[in-house]
């Protein structure tokens, strides 16, 4: 029995696509981000941070997106996460760099060119957001110019988890023309049916 909690339209959206890769069955309470919903006492009970996402597994509490995936790639194994220690590592490495290095010049660009009110945005955050993105698009489309996938032929959880960040850019229209390898790439995960669904789940 699998509980998520978060609506699709936030990092919840992560989640989704993960536990659709694995074809798992879950409810989805859509708690709520902007309406108080993750400051109630009911869900700091299960998470204390007041974000989304969590998951309850079995009994168990998640949170923390990228770590609830790398937990449903490995209980669930469907070969999302290597075998190998290294392979582990570099599965665990690609998705802190996602947080690290390129959530919140994302998240910056994403606020002010679509998600605050007309009014509230500021184009220069946006702009800043987009400029300090080139660096690590550069880190990936060299990772990615010999790599079908970022760990090598293989789909993991790294793609999902880095590629669940990048693919809010599409929503904003962040060009990709300089960096083909990542360009590709972004399109084949984004085009996965179990991201497709969480894309239509988030949109709807
Ligand atoms: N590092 C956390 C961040 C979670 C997070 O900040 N989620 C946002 C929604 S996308 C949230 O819950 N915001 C509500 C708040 O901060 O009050 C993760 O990846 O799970």
């Amino acid at each position: 029995m699998i509980t998520l909690y978060g609506v699709p339209s936030s990092r919840a959206f992560r989640t989704i696509w993960m536990l659709e890769e694995l074809g798992l069955s879950y409810t989805n309470i859509p708690t709520h981000y902007a309406n108080g919903d993750t400051k109630k006492p009911e869900y700091l009970a299960i998470n204390p941070n007041g974000h989304i996402p969590a998951l309850v597994d079995d009994g168990a509490v998640y949170w923390e997106s990228m770590a609830i995936n790398l937990y449903l790639a490995k209980k669930y194994d469907k070969g999302l996460l290597p075998k190998s220690l290294p392979g582990e590592c570099h599965a665990i490495q690609w998705s802190v760099w996602a947080m690290t290095e390129v959530e919140n010049p994302m998240i910056d660009a994403l606020l002010h060119r679509m998600f605050l009110p007309a009014d509230q945005r500021d184009p220069k955050v946006a702009d800043a957001g987009v400029a300090k993105l080139q660096g690590p698009f550069g880190v990936l489309d060299k990772q990615l110019a010999g790599n079908k996938y970022l760990l090598g032929d293989q789909y993991t959880v790294a793609d999902v988890n880095l590629a669940s960040v990048l693919a809010w850019g599409n929503f904003i229209g962040i060009d990709l023309a300089k960096y083909p390898n990542l360009q590709r790439w972004l399109g084949e995960c984004t085009a996965r049916p179990a991201a497709q669904k969480a894309t239509a789940l988030a949109m709807s």
